[in-house]
């Protein structure tokens, strides 16, 4: 559908909607600065995703690995919520039915005002005991020597989702739900590749739920959605609900 129409559709059905979820995406956070992960500037295309986000490369060198976090946490330190981030917070305003569903690990949404999330791959600022699990938030992390638990002395790791790692079941639970019962779904700034993100889309249709995606590219979500609207997510997420 074409996004004038598009944009219009998309605008009346929220307009009347009860219950919104929204799915993001790095894409949201790349108008506030933070590279996404697959793009031409992509944090992948420098690093390979095997050498750093999952267990084994932590197993291996969890300097390595907590050297890359930190690099990245100091990059999110200085970057702010764009208008995209205000206007889903503001969705919990307009509506007591909607929830964030979203892969970033920034808090960018959290700065930005939304509290009815599931930060489906974890939060950058939090870490967690490799030991007794215990998780805290942790602005700075020691890097010269790796960071321990101020309980039991365990080793301490950022509190991520990496590859091969489940998501919490507190968090599929939450999205299942949120995916089952709106009418609307709004996928901003995904490339749809990552599981179990990247079949949210299909659940959510199934389950009968007018589904919108938001990106600069054409995604594996593109064919199924109802309307595509193709821009930066800054300027059109606001326009849904001006
Ligand atoms: C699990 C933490 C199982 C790291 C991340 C083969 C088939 C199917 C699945 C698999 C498979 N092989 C392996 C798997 C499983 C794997 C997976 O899906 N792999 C993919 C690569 C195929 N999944 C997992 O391992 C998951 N766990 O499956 O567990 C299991 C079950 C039981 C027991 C044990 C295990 C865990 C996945 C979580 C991995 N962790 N992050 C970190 O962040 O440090 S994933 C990583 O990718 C980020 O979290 C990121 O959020 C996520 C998704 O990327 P996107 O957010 O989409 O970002 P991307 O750069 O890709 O795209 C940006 C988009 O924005 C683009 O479309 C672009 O066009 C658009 N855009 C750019 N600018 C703008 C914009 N749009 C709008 N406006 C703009 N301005
Ligand atoms: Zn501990």
């Amino acid at each position: 559908m074409q996004s004038e129409s598009g944009m219009r559709e998309v605008r009346a059905r929220l307009a009347t909607a009860r219950a919104v979820t929204v799915l993001t995406g790095a894409g949201i956070s790349a108008d506030s600065g933070v590279p996404t992960f697959r793009g031409a500037d992509g944090l992948w295309r420098n690093f390979r995703a095997e050498d750093l986000a999952t267990p084994e490369a932590f197993a291996r060198d969890p300097r390595l690995v907590w050297e890359w976090y930190n690099w990245r946490r100091e990059l999110i330190a200085t970057k702010k919520p764009n208008p995209a981030h205000y206007a889903v917070a503001d969705l919990e305003r307009r509506l007591e039915r909607c929830w964030l569903i979203t892969q970033n690990v920034d808090g960018l949404h959290r700065t930005a005002g939304s509290q009815k999330l599931s930060e489906i791959h974890g939060n950058i600022w939090k870490v967690r005991c490799t030991r007794c699990s215990r998780v805290d938030e942790n602005r700075e992390v020691p890097i010269a020597i790796l960071p321990s638990c101020a309980a039991c002395g365990g080793l301490l790791r950022p509190h991520i989702v990496w590859f091969g790692e489940s998501l919490a079941s507190e968090d599929l639970a939450r999205s299942y739900e949120a995916l089952g019962r709106c009418e609307v779904l709004l996928i901003i700034g995904t490339s749809g590749i990552v599981y179990p993100a990247a079949s949210f889309a299909p659940v959510a249709k199934a389950a009968g739920a007018f589904v919108v995606e938001i990106n600069l590219d054409p995604t594996p979500h593109t064919e199924l959605v109802d309307v595509s609207l193709q821009g930066r997510a800054k300027d059109v997420v606001p326009e849904l609900f001006s």
